[in-house]
């Protein structure tokens, strides 16, 4: 591919757009494919509305328009249907980078990375802090991205293999073939096997039927009888990777008895060596810059960590914390969706983060402050993502006790290892699983562990960036998972590992009011990295 159509390519995947396969082809027969997306991008910032999919009309209308006109009004933007059956579902290995997000997220793409972004290696702080007890494991990549069509191959091919593995260490999974190599036109004959859900379709009388696929091939899989198996079924996520049980019935269609998901081993954890108590305070979804940001409570919350507080308990814990973890959404931003700007009191991205530097200045140096990006914050909206821009966020990165780091990260923090994620994909997939729901997102965080992964379902609201490594597959696995995006905090222990959602510092807004969705603000979870002891300490 020419370099210009690989910098195009990579433009549009990085703003959070997809492209339609025509519009690739189109492209590709240009000679400034790069010029022509800056442009579409250009006009799609002015446009006050969100496409997702740019088709090949698109990129027409904007080289036919008038060079002196506003070109925002041309060219025709297509936003997919969203759910799992908007369109027929092609084999994950055949997907070109038309399949996305629907919705809220693409208007994230108002933010261009700025242009020093480019050019310069982004500051983090990490050396300052590797003496402080913590180590990072992963969360700093920056990954390019081919800018191929063949790049969501590559990717799931990479998610089918990592999961494989994973699975296959397991007991029970051992001798499994793969979904292609599962026998045609022998009947009754007992299969196991591994593949990627491709799609899944629930019958009325309770039958449900999925597609596994690999590479190679893919194998229809019937759940029905009784209802464990149907439990079993139900709880499958489209583009997981499990392990099936069960018997051939004929073609390559086969009669599910069990499936087996990755999942996570059982774990006792050795404590630290330390008898020192240390603590982490896990937190999120600050929203600086919301008219609903809970200032009082948050400054309350600052104030305690300061040592203020005046319970001599309070404070003690407050003496003993030694990192405060802020997974995503530190300010509100701008453009994040449709007339944000009414709910601002801080409409400046720079003055959202000044602000927001200026709040973690007035904690002591030796709490070691971790942040990763969330999606109103400043940063490329897909995920993996890496730390917020530093052209935005310069006061942070400025603090000697701040690491910046991706979402999802990897990083021990006095001997515990955290898996730190914003969270979004709990929007995409709390709505399919059995037994999870908004008012308690912390389940549906277990349910993430079982499956290993952070983002499963793809093509729903959270973007996926088509790298060639799927860095959102859930290994190592950690001690703690923190995440947050949902508004309310909830804890759960999952085989050892502690799962906290750490809630909000902003009150229900309009939006959530209309959705009915209820934050539980202003509560901060606390973690003795020693025990794994938690404490919910409620600021409101
Ligand atoms: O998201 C906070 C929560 O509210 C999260 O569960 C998504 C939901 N939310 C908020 N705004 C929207 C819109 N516009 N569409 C769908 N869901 C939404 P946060 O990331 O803080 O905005
Ligand atoms: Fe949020
Ligand atoms: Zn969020």
């Amino acid at each position: 591919m020419a370099g210009n159509m690989k910098a195009a390519v990579e433009m549009v995947l990085n703003s959070g757009f997809q492209l339609s396969p025509d519009a690739f082809e189109y492209l590709a027969s240009k000679r400034d494919p790069d010029r022509l997306v800056e442009t579409a991008l250009k006009s799609i910032k002015g446009a006050g509305s969100a496409p997702l999919v740019l088709d090949r009309s698109y990129f027409e209308a904007i080289e036919t328009a008038p060079k002196t006109g506003d070109t925002r009004a041309c060219g025709r933007m297509s936003t997919p249907e969203s759910g799992p059956d908007a369109e027929p579902r092609t084999s994950a290995f055949a997907r070109g980078p038309m399949r996305g997000a629907a919705g809220s997220q693409a208007l994230t793409n108002d933010l261009a990375a700025p242009r020093s972004e480019k050019r310069t290696a982004v500051p983090t702080g990490s050396a300052l802090l590797e003496a402080d007890g913590v180590r990072l494991i992963s969360g700093l990549e920056r990954i390019t991205i081919k800018g191929k069509a063949s790049d969501f191959r590559d990717y799931f091919r990479d998610r089918l293999k990592s999961l494989s593995t994973i699975l296959r260490s397991r007991a029970d999974v051992g001798g499994a073939t793969t979904a292609s190599q599962v026998p045609d036109g022998l009947k009754w004959h007992k299969v196991k096997f591994i593949g990627m859900v491709n799609s899944k379709k629930e019958f009325r009388d309770g039958t449900v039927v999925v597609e596994l696929e690999d590479e190679d091939g893919l194998v229809k899989v019937t759940f029905r009888g009784d209802d464990a198996i149907k439990k079993k079924a139900a709880r499958l996520l489209v583009d997981e990777v499990v392990c099936v049980l069960g018997a051939t019935r004929n073609g390559s269609s086969v009669i599910a008895e069990d499936v087996i998901w990755p999942d996570i081993p059982y774990r006792s954890r050795t404590p630290p060596a330390s008898s020192d108590h240390a603590y982490a305070v896990l937190t999120s979804d600050v929203h600086i810059g919301s008219k609903t940001f809970l200032r009082d409570n948050f400054e309350r919350f600052l104030g305690w960590l300061r040592g203020e507080a005046d319970e001599p308990r309070l404070n003690e814990i407050a003496s003993r914390t030694k990192y405060l973890v802020i997974a995503g959404d530190l300010v509100d931003g701008v453009g994040i969706y449709p007339n944000q700007e009414e709910e601002l009191e801080v409409a400046d991205l720079y003055d959202q983060y000044k602000i927001a530097a200026e709040y973690l200045s007035t904690l002591p140096d030796r709490i070691k402050i971790i942040i990763i990006p969330g999606n109103h914050d400043a940063c490329r909206p897909t995920l993996p993502t890496p730390p917020i821009y530093s052209d935005y966020a310069a006061p942070l990165y400025s603090m000697r006790n701040v690491l910046m780091l991706g979402d999802p990260s990897f990083v021990n923090l006095g001997g515990a290892t955290f898996l730190l994620t914003h969270g979004r994909s709990l929007d995409d997939v709390i709505p399919f699983l059995p037994d999870c729901n908004f008012r308690e997102p912390q389940r549906a965080m277990v349910e993430l562990l079982k499956s290993r992964h952070i983002a499963p379902i793809y093509g729903e609201k959270t973007p996926l960036a088509p790298e060639p490594k799927d860095r959102l597959v859930i290994d190592p696995v950690p001690d703690i998972f923190h995440a947050g995006h949902v508004h309310v905090e909830g804890i759960a222990e999952y085989r050892g590992v502690l799962v906290v959602n750490s809630g909000t510092w902003q009150s229900q807004t309009k939006y959530q009011l209309s959705a009915g969705i209820v934050p539980k603000p202003s509560i901060v979870p606390v973690v003795d990295l020693v025990t794994m002891k938690t404490y919910e300490l409620n600021f409101s």
